[in-house]
């Protein structure tokens, strides 16, 4: 059974298609012209529309436009005697259109055309998932592949203190030698397409901890968190397991991306991360991903203040004087500001005059890999 909405000016011409599309068992929806129809549309899942071309109030083409706006899903069957050609070739190029239906038709050719836009549309679905499928499946494998032959590493980014400009810590960032997914942000859309946040949270784990083995001891290191492992306290409590002896000199960066809701959730998990020693740092600040409502829900030891923040801030008086309040907040609340992305040394010294504690960008020291030797 379908919902078949038809519309034509002509109330013989529905009542016709009503008795035929009946008699199959549909459910008809008739409408005398596309103002009615789309109010229709709007509160209501249609199947099928079959639509005059010629109408008085708005042109078939309009109203299967619209129509797929409202309801995608659906197929539509302009139904005509005269066509303007080129508007219909548009409306059938964009989509707008599933068939055309020849004016004057026989009960047979309307349910014949039905069933086999029906048809057509079916395979175009699947068509789509399949391909959609294997695309999956391969992003899958080679995300596999990247944790089996160990193809993820971590270079490191100094931060530095902002007077003495001497390192106090690394920033751990994720890099890739796949081939495919070739750098952080393909490995990160894979990892979350496939629910592997934990899998990876092991890995940077693992590779967190070689990273500390080549520094100095009283080196610290920033590692970022996937926001998705806030939700499984345990799980990641069990995963950062190889961090645990070394808790004093990490700090886990969070990035609230969108959305607290479940805030239980992640007040639990940032009890058990401060429980196990590990200092937080609230990250990218001010870019637009966290609301400030984060630095209450986590108090952390760290705020990070984001690179849209600093970007030329020593000629823009408004991000000076946002800048300045991040800092006097983190003052009171004894939080540390690191300023990121730092490229000129005016923004430098400009975040220095505001109250930054460190300083994080290309200008102090791209990310590289962590040599051997720890350095003295
Ligand atoms: O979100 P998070 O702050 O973890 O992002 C760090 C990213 O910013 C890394 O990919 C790093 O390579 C990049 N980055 C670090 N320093 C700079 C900088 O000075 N300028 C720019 N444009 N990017 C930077
Ligand atoms: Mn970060």
């Amino acid at each position: 059974m379908l919902r078949i909405l038809t519309v034509d000016d002509d109330p013989q011409v529905l009542r016709l298609m009503k008795r035929v599309l009946s008699q199959k068992g549909h459910e008809v929806i008739s409408a005398e012209g596309g103002v009615f129809a789309l109010d229709r549309a709007r509160d209501t899942h249609i199947d099928v529309a079959v639509v005059d071309y010629e109408m008085p109030d708005q042109d078939g083409v309009s109203v299967l436009s619209a129509l797929r706006q409202l309801r995608p899903e659906s197929v539509r069957i302009l139904a005509s005697g005269a066509l303007n050609v080129e508007r219909v070739t548009d409306a059938v190029n964009r989509g707008d259109i599933t068939r055309v239906l020849a004016k004057p038709y026989s009960p047979e050719i309307l349910l014949n055309t039905i069933s086999e836009a029906l048809a057509s549309r079916k395979k175009q679905a699947e068509t789509y998932i399949a391909a959609t499928q294997s695309e999956l499946k391969g992003e899958g494998e080679a995300l596999d592949q990247c944790f089996r032959d160990r193809l993820l590493r971590l270079v490191a980014q100094p931060i530095v203190d902002a007077r003495t400009r001497e390192p106090v810590a690394y920033e751990c960032l994720l890099r890739s030698k796949h081939p495919v997914l070739r750098g952080p942000l393909e490995v990160l859309r894979a990892v979350e397409h496939h629910g592997r946040e934990g899998r990876l949270s092991a890995e940077v784990a693992q590779l967190a901890a070689g990273v500390l083995q080549k520094l100095p001891p009283t080196m610290r290191i920033f590692v970022n968190l996937h926001p998705n492992e806030l939700a499984d306290p345990s799980g990641l409590a069990s995963r950062l397991e190889v961090l645990r002896p070394n808790a004093a000199r990490v700090t886990l960066e969070i990035t609230e991306r969108s959305k607290v809701e479940d805030v239980e959730g992640w007040e639990r998990s940032i009890a058990v991360l401060k429980g196990l020693g590990f200092a937080l740092a609230v990250d990218d600040l001010g870019g637009g991903y966290n609301s400030l409502a984060v630095l209450a829900h986590i108090k952390p030891q760290f705020i990070k203040v984001d690179m849209s923040l600093v970007r030329d801030i020593d000629s823009d008086r408004n991000k000076q004087r946002l800048f300045e309040l991040l800092c006097q907040f983190s003052k009171v609340t004894e939080a540390t500001v690191v300023a990121e992305g730092i490229e000129t040394e005016g923004e430098a010294q400009t975040c220095r005059r505001y109250g930054a504690d460190l300083l994080q960008g290309y200008l102090l020291g791209r990310p590289a890999e962590v040599p051997e030797e720890p350095a003295h």
